[in-house]
């Protein structure tokens, strides 16, 4: 349910239920999550890229596997946000590396919350993202109600939410909601393109500037300064920082090693 290549240092993850637009079974979660457990503990997985295959990104939780006509107690979806999306979200933000997402279509419910989870997102002009969940009875999850009204503010954050409207890609990119809109059938490559560069960057340096840029949302001024120390004392440690100075130095392109 999720095909895994790994090509030029970046790990390709493709959500692979194109019939069911993508949509979250438990396999395609936990097929994701060990897709994800390798990204952190491979040393040869420097990005990570996060498409879909067919016509859509990902149609959110699999409502074929919900359907309340066929009986049973009152579900807890609490524990399905708990046992499969929520380890899932918290793996893509806490993963020391950059984590590309091409949104190849719609990208509804938790599949549009997914991918804005993600570091750089591109978007197919003809992708669209919906915050589906107010048309079934349900609130934003897989982190939707904290990520958009940072992003966006309340106000088109609870427009989103409430109306569950599509909004295109190339809105989103005009609200700063993702990185870029591209032409469809360039979308791929692009993506690829960037996600290539970033493997061949200085991993463990991009690494700490993705979690500095998390930390921000919840530190003041002071931690925040506190927190650039402590990480550029890392960063100034790496042997990928002795290579791009010296490079700089010597008027060559640096080669990162990722260490
Ligand atoms: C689907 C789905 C789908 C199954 C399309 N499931 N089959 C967390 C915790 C626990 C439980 C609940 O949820 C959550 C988080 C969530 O993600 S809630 C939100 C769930 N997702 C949605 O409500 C989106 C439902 N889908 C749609 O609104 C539309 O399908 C979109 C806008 C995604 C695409 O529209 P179209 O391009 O017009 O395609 P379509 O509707 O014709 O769908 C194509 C096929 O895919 C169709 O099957 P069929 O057998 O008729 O060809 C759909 O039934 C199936 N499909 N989404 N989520």
């Amino acid at each position: 349910t999720v095909l895994e290549t790994l090509e030029d240092g970046v790990l390709k993850l493709v959500l692979n239920r194109p019939d069911k637009l993508n949509s979250f079974n438990a396999d395609m979660h936990l097929a994701l999550r060990a897709g994800l457990e390798r990204a952190e503990r491979d040393r040869e997985v420097r990005a990570v890229l996060l498409t879909g295959a067919g016509r859509a990104f990902c149609a959110g939780q699999d409502l074929g596997d919900r359907d309340p006509r066929k009986g049973g107690s009152a579900p807890d979806l609490g524990a399905t946000l708990d046992t499969y999306y929520n380890p899932n979200l918290r793996m893509i933000r806490g993963l020391p590396k950059p984590v590309i997402c091409a949104v190849n279509g719609v990208a509804a419910g938790a599949g549009a919350n997914i991918a804005l989870a993600c570091d750089i997102v591109l978007a197919a002009k003809s992708a669209r993202f919906i915050q589906a969940f107010s048309k079934i009875g349900l609130v934003p999850d897989a982190g939707g109600s904290w990520s958009l009204p940072r992003i966006l503010g309340e106000p088109r954050a609870k427009a989103l939410a409430l109306l569950a409207e599509p909004l295109g890609a190339e809105k989103a990119a005009d609200w700063g909601l993702i990185w870029k809109a591209a032409d469809d059938d360039a979308l791929q490559d692009e993506a690829m393109a960037i996600a290539r560069k970033l493997a061949a960057g200085p991993t463990v340096g991009l690494g700490l500037t993705k979690q500095l840029i998390q930390q921000a949302a919840e530190n003041g001024l002071s931690a925040q300064l506190d927190a650039e120390r402590d990480a550029q004392r890392q960063a100034g440690r790496t042997a990928d920082y002795r290579e791009g100075v010296t490079a700089f130095l010597e008027k060559r392109p640096a080669e990162f090693k990722g260490k």
